[in-house]
């Protein structure tokens, strides 16, 4: 399985875009163009549904070592060989997600300031989402933070950030130039004719940038935590 710490890019299998029956197709596409971690994002689905989706995802997910999520539903984990859960700000601490899901696993959280990134890693959570970035039709109630706080965030915690609402090939540079490493992208990988392709083509302008973890810079990599 890959370690976080080697993951650029987090794609997310969001069920408001992608139908039940369409998730496996979906997650080999995503995997097929180089996703490094992928989330099951279910809102208003039945947990049984989550279970459903979750298995034909793992069916792809474990055979290229992707680390599978599961956001919110910490207790599935119980049942489900997915590794790991998502929690947002409001869905309790990291150590009652680890309590629910009764098993080692990854537990990231949802923040949308440097107080709750930092607040995040002191709480033990193994990786941050930070944001969104932009305003986002995804998650439409979410106020955009923008980008000027990603590279003091990065100086501050040491755990991988994945940057995220309103993350696209096109902007990718521009985000990227602000000091994030690693995005995590619903939408735009989602929506695109060729997901496969789309997500290669993100995937490969991360890896390539001069500020991902991908690139090799002996002088910036000294200076990277
Ligand atoms: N959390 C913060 S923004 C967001 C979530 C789940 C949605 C991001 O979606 P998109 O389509 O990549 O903007
Ligand atoms: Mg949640």
């Amino acid at each position: 399985m890959k370690p976080l710490s080697s993951c650029l890019l987090y794609g997310i299998v969001d069920l408001g875009y992608v139908a039940v029956d369409k998730v496996a197709t979906v997650t080999a596409e995503l995997v097929q163009g180089g996703v490094d971690v992928l989330q099951l994002r279910a809102k208003e689905y039945s947990k049984r549904d989550v279970v459903r989706c979750a298995v034909a995802m793992l069916a792809v997910t474990k055979r290229s070592g992707v680390p599978l999520i599961l956001n919110d539903y910490p207790e599935l984990l119980r049942e489900v060989d997915a590794e790991g859960c998502h929690v947002g700000q409001e869905d309790g601490s990291i150590s009652r997600a680890r309590e629910l899901a009764g098993r080692f696993c990854i537990v990231g959280r949802s923040t949308h300031s440097i107080e709750q990134a930092r607040a995040a890693q002191t709480e033990g959570a193994d990786y941050v989402g930070f944001g969104p970035l932009f305003p986002t039709g995804t998650k439409p109630s979410a106020k955009a933070i923008g980008l000027t706080e990603i590279r003091t965030l990065h100086k501050l915690v040491q755990l991988p950030i994945f940057c995220i609402g309103g993350v696209k090939l096109k902007n990718l540079e521009e985000i990227v130039h602000a000091g994030a490493r690693r995005v995590c992208i619903v939408s735009d990988l989602l929506l695109a004719s060729d997901v496969a392709k789309h997500t290669a083509e993100v995937k490969a302008a991360l890896a390539g940038s001069r500020h991902g973890v991908g690139a090799y810079s002996p002088v910036e990599d000294a200076a990277k935590p």
